[in-house]
């Protein structure tokens, strides 16, 4: 049976979109919408594996929606909606719970990072968040999955949990006609944005993150022109001038994350860059880098506070396309069920 390529991609409506967000995933989102069949997701379920306060998360849900149409997702070609309308993805996540092994789960480094030293304190969620990010692709049978670095190994355990249950229960599957016994593809990571890791501003050993306590860590895609040009003009730096080659950015994280950034903003390759900027200090670099920002996200931001001021319009969107990914998991879910030995109708 060939299997039809499929995009999916979620973001967690756990703060708003970043530059990290938007240079390591949504960029590579637009451009896959012009020759795939897309769905791309707030992923509201994966957010409350952290708390969330309800009417922050409410908020939050509108506004990384009307960043991914700001951005340029348009909304009758690809699917677009917020998770927790579509049940398939809770129900598939559960089977998933029973079909990938604790010690899987055990390895990723995300949980050990965002559960820290307190383990025990941690959701259940959290820990099993990765099967619930199998099922959402997995759901629509998607073949691509465009992502940023960090979720590499979770994209891993999505293939081994399709190949699992392929093995396990392969009898049911021929059974119903897959004679080949592949009943969920493989999914492949897309990581092929322009900065498939961006960093923190004020640490460029850490990936610059919605959760991180400081706000001048990230810029922000709500953030306007004053406050990019102060986060830029505060983001950490070494004492040395720019160098003129990439080999000169080794072992000098901030520099080669500011560096990188403004290469992916303008489009350029970095030896490009630093051709042009080599031997500057970074208090010009600073200020060509928060012009480019503020000229590639102002419209975006714009946009995006636009459409937040009418809600109800955001969720008129977000109900239609949960119709239309509620149609495309059904018959799926069906089949998962039969396959599983459930009863069903
Ligand atoms: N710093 C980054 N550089 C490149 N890509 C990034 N992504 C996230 N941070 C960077 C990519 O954005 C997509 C959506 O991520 P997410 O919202 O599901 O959560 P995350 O990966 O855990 O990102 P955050 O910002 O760190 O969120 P919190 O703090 O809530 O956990 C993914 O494709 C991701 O790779």
């Amino acid at each position: 049976m060939t299997i039809k390529e499929r995009v999916f991609s979620g973001m967690q409506p756990t703060g708003s979109l970043h530059l990290g967000n938007y240079l390591g995933a949504m960029l590579q989102w637009i451009e896959l919408q012009k020759t795939h069949e897309c769905i791309y997701c707030v992923v509201d379920l994966h957010a409350i594996t952290v708390w969330q306060e309800p009417a922050e998360l409410r908020r939050s849900i509108r506004q990384v929606t009307a960043a991914y149409i700001a951005a340029g997702l348009d909304p009758e070609k690809s699917i677009l909606f917020n998770q927790s309308q579509v049940s398939a993805h809770a129900e598939l996540a559960w089977i998933f719970n029973c079909v990938a092994r604790l010690g899987w789960l055990g390895r990723m480094t995300q949980f050990k990072e965002k559960a820290g030293k307190d383990r025990e304190k941690a959701s259940v969620g959290l820990y099993a968040y990765p099967n619930l990010m199998a099922a959402d692709i997995l759901a629509y049978k998607a073949t691509h999955v465009p992502v940023g670095d960090d979720q590499k190994q979770h994209l891993e355990l999505s293939r081994d949990i399709a190949q699992k249950f392929n093995n396990d229960y392969r009898e049911q599957i021929e059974s119903i006609g897959y004679t080949d016994g592949i009943f969920f593809p493989q999914p492949e990571p897309v990581i092929t944005g322009p900065a498939t890791r961006v960093m923190s501003l004020r640490d460029g050993t850490k990936k610059m993150s919605k959760s991180d306590p400081s706000d001048l860590s990230r810029i922000n895609l709500t953030d306007d022109k004053d406050t990019i040009a102060k986060k830029v003009q505060k983001a950490k730096t070494d004492p040395e001038p720019l160098p003129s080659e990439p080999d000169g950015l080794k072992g000098r994280p901030e520099a080669e994350n500011l560096v990188g950034i403004y290469a992916a903003l303008v489009g350029d390759p970095v030896t490009k860059v630093l051709t042009d900027v080599g031997g500057a200090q970074f208090s010009s670099f600073k200020k060509t880098l928060a012009e480019a920002a503020v000229e590639r996200l102002a419209p975006l931001t714009s946009e995006a506070a636009r459409m937040m001021q009418d809600p109800a319009g955001i969720d008129r969107i977000l109900a239609d396309g949960s119709e239309r990914a509620r149609e495309l998991a059904a018959p799926i879910m069906a089949e998962v069920k039969e396959i599983v030995g459930f009863i069903h109708y």
